[in-house]
C-alpha cells in the first residue's frame, strides 16, 4: 500500500484550465485511467485520468478552480510502491520526449515544421502543418475538418478537431495564413507529428494583418471543440466559395456546444446521434451526465415503442401490430390490386387531412320516381337507362351553382381558396378491381338523357377498366350512390381537393305527416360530408336543403 500524489498531467501546452467536473469522491475506488476530474481550456476539454488504480484519499481541487500542469489534484492509495520512482520516470520520459521533439518546436502550437522567423520582405511561403503534441495520446480520430483549401485563418483558429479516448481537442493553426490543403479527412487516425496539411503564410507582418480582420473567436468556455464548426467564427473578408451551408445545422451545433458536458458525454452523444440540447441536465451547474443521456434515450425508445404523443399535438399513430391470422384459421394472402392500393392511400390521406363533418337529410322523391318511371319506356327506346343517378347529378349541379361555397378547393399555400366556374361531378363506381370515380363534365349544361347516357357509359368503361386518367380528373364534387346495393345511410369520405361528397342510400317508403295525415312517401336518405376547413355548417345546411328541394320538385329540376 502506498500513498501517491496525483498531479495535473501535460495539458498539451494549455495553462490555467478550468476544473469543470470532479468525477470521483474521497473513498472511491478507481481503476487506472478512470476519469478523476474534467478540465477545460480555450480549445479543449479533457478528462484527467487516474495514473494508478486505487482508493481516492483526498481531492484538493474544486469545480471552478484553475489548474496547470503539475498542480496537485489529490492523493490516492495504491497497491504499488511509493510514487517517487514513477514520478521520476514520468518526468524523465517527458524530458526525453521534449528533447527528441527537436524537429517539432515546443512552442505552444507546436505544429509548424521548419517554421522560420518572419522574413522582412512579406513574401509568401508554404509551410507544412503537423499534428501537435497530443499529450501522450496516439492514433486519435479526426472527427471534424474545420477549414477548407482557400480559407484564411488566424493563428489559433481550429483547423481540425481530433478525439481520443479521454478528450477531444481543436488542432489550431500555428500561424495566420491561407489554407493550401488539408491532407486528412474525417475518420482518419492521426498521431503527433503526422502531416495535417499545408498553409501559405506571408512572412513579415501580413498574416497578422489578415488575422486582425477576423472576428474574435467566440468565447465558449464550456464548448467541446468537436461540436464547434470553427469556420463559422473564422469569416474571411471575401464571401466563401464553398457551397451554401446548412445554417440550421450550424445553429444546432452552436447550441450543442453551449451545453455543459464533458468530452466523454459528448462523444457518446455523437455516437448515439443525440442532440445534447434536448437532454435534461442533472449534474452540478446543469451539467449533462452520461446518466442523463441514458435516461433521455430510454425515454425516446419508450415513446417510439408506445406511439405515445404529448398533449401538444401530432398524429402519433401507433403502428398496427403484425398478426399471423393463420393461428385463428385457414387464410389466403393475395396481393392488392393497384386501384385498391391507390384507393387505400387516398382514403387514409383524406381521412387524416380533412376535418370531416357529415350532415344528413331525406329527400322526398315520390314525384321524381313517378316521373322517372313514366319516362323509363321512352328512355329505353333511346337506349338509355333512367335510374335516380342522373337526377342526383342534375340536382347536385344546381346546388353547386346556387351555393357556390361548395364549388371550391383549398389552395396548397393555406392562404387562398380556389373558386370554380365549372361544374364537373365525379360518380363513384364499384368495379371488380376496386372503387373508381369517373368524372362527368359540365353537368349543369346537360339534360337528363345526356347525363343518363354518359353515366352508364362511364360506369361501363370503369368496370371494363377502360377509363383514361383524364376521365377521373377535375371533379368539383362527388356522388357516391349505394342505392342499388342497400343500406340506410353511410358517411362518405371527402375526395380531396374537392370539399364535398354526397352519399346516397336506398330509398324507403315511409309514412310522412302532411299536416293532416300520414301518407306513404318515397324517401331517399342523403349524407353530405364536407371539409370543414373550406365549408362552414351554415353553407352546408343551405346546400343540402337546396339539393333536397330540387329532388322533391322534379319540375324545378327540369328548369
Ligand atoms: N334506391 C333504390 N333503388 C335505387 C337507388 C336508390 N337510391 N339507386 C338506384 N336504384 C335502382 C335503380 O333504379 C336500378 O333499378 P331499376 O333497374 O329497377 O331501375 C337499380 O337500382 C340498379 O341501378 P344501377 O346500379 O344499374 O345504376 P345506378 O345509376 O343506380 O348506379 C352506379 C350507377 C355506377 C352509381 C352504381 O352502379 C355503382 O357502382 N354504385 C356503387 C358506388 C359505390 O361503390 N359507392 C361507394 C363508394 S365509397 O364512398
Amino acid at each position: 500500500m502506498a500513498k501517491q500524489v496525483i498531479k495535473v498531467p501535460d495539458l498539451g501546452g494549455a495553462d490555467q484550465v478550468d476544473v469543470i467536473e470532479i468525477s470521483v469522491a474521497v473513498g472511491d475506488t478507481v481503476a487506472e485511467e478512470d476519469s478523476l476530474i474534467v478540465v477545460e481550456g480555450d480549445k479543449a476539454s479533457m478528462d484527467v485520468p487516474a495514473p494508478y488504480a486505487g482508493k481516492i484519499l483526498s481531492i484538493s481541487v474544486s469545480e471552478g478552480d484553475q489548474v496547470s500542469e503539475g498542480d496537485v489534484i489529490g492523493e490516492i492509495e495504491t497497491d504499488a510502491g511509493d510514487d517517487s520512482g514513477a514520478a521520476e520516470e514520468e518526468s524523465a520520459a517527458e524530458e526525453e520526449s521534449e528533447e527528441s521533439s527537436g524537429d517539432q518546436p515546443a512552442d505552444e502550437s507546436g505544429q509548424a515544421e521548419e517554421e522560420e522567423a518572419p522574413a522582412t520582405g512579406g513574401e509568401e511561403k508554404e509551410e507544412t502543418v503537423t499534428v501537435p503534441d497530443l499529450g501522450g495520446a496516439d492514433a486519435v480520430d479526426v472527427i471534424e475538418i474545420s477549414v477548407q483549401a482557400g480559407d484564411e485563418v488566424a493563428e489559433g483558429d481550429s483547423l481540425i478537431v481530433v478525439e481520443g479516448d479521454k478528450a477531444s481537442m481543436d488542432v489550431p493553426a500555428p500561424f495566420a495564413g491561407t489554407v493550401v490543403s488539408i491532407d486528412v479527412k474525417e475518420g482518419d487516425k492521426v498521431s503527433t507529428g503526422d502531416k495535417l496539411g499545408v498553409m501559405k503564410v506571408v512572412s513579415g507582418g501580413a498574416p497578422a494583418a489578415k488575422a486582425e480582420k477576423k472576428p474574435e473567436k467566440k468565447e465558449a468556455p464550456r464548448e467541446e471543440p468537436a461540436s464547434t464548426p470553427a469556420p463559422e467564427s473564422g469569416a474571411t473578408t471575401e464571401p466563401p466559395a464553398a457551397p451554401q451551408k446548412d445554417h440550421s445545422l450550424e445553429r444546432d451545433l452552436t447550441a450543442a456546444a453551449e451545453v455543459y458536458a464533458g468530452p466523454a458525454v459528448r462523444k457518446l452523444a455523437r455516437e448515439l446521434g443525440v442532440t445534447l440540447t434536448k437532454v435534461k441536465p442533472s449534474g452540478p451547474r446543469n451539467r449533462v451526465t452520461k446518466d442523463d443521456l441514458h435516461a433521455y434515450i430510454k425515454e425516446q425508445v419508450k415513446k417510439a415503442e408506445s406511439g405515445a404523443v404529448g398533449v401538444g399535438g401530432g398524429l402519433g399513430i401507433a403502428k398496427m401490430p403484425e398478426i399471423d391470422f393463420s393461428q385463428f384459421g385457414p387464410v389466403d394472402v393475395e396481393p392488392m390490386s393497384k386501384i385498391h392500393k391507390l384507393t387505400a392511400a387516398n382514403m387514409a390521406r383524406n381521412w387524416l387531412n380533412v376535418p370531416h363533418v357529415t350532415q344528413f337529410d331525406d329527400a322526398d322523391i315520390t314525384e321524381l320516381e313517378d316521373f322517372r318511371k313514366s319516362m323509363k319506356a321512352e328512355a329505353e327506346k333511346r337506349g338509355v337507362k333512367l335510374t335516380p343517378v342522373p337526377f342526383l347529378l342534375k340536382a347536385a349541379a344546381a346546388a353547386l351553382r346556387a351555393e357556390p361555397s361548395f364549388n371550391v378547393s383549398l389552395h396548397n399555400d393555406g392562404e387562398h381558396i380556389v373558386r370554380k366556374d365549372y361544374v364537373h361531378i365525379g360518380m363513384a363506381v364499384d368495379t371488380p378491381k376496386g372503387l373508381v370515380v369517373p368524372v362527368i363534365r359540365d353537368v349543369d349544361k346537360k339534360g337528363l338523357y345526356e347525363l343518363a347516357e354518359e353515366a352508364s357509359a362511364m360506369a361501363a368503361a370503369a368496370r371494363d377498366g377502360k377509363l383514361k386518367p383524364r376521365d377521373m380528373q377535375g371533379a368539383c364534387f362527388t356522388i357516391s350512390s349505394l342505392g342499388a346495393i342497400g343500406g340506410t345511410g353511410f358517411t362518405p369520405i371527402v375526395n380531396s381537393p374537392e370539399v364535398g361528397i354526397l352519399g346516397v342510400s336506398r330509398l324507403a317508403v315511409r309514412p310522412e305527416w302532411n299536416g293532416q295525415e300520414f301518407v306513404p312517401r318515397k324517401m331517399l336518405p342523403l349524407a353530405l360530408s364536407y371539409d370543414h376547413r373550406a365549408v362552414n355548417g351554415g353553407d352546408a345546411g343551405r346546400f343540402l336543403t337546396y339539393l333536397v328541394s330540387m329532388l322533391a320538385d322534379v319540375r324545378r329540376l327540369l328548369l
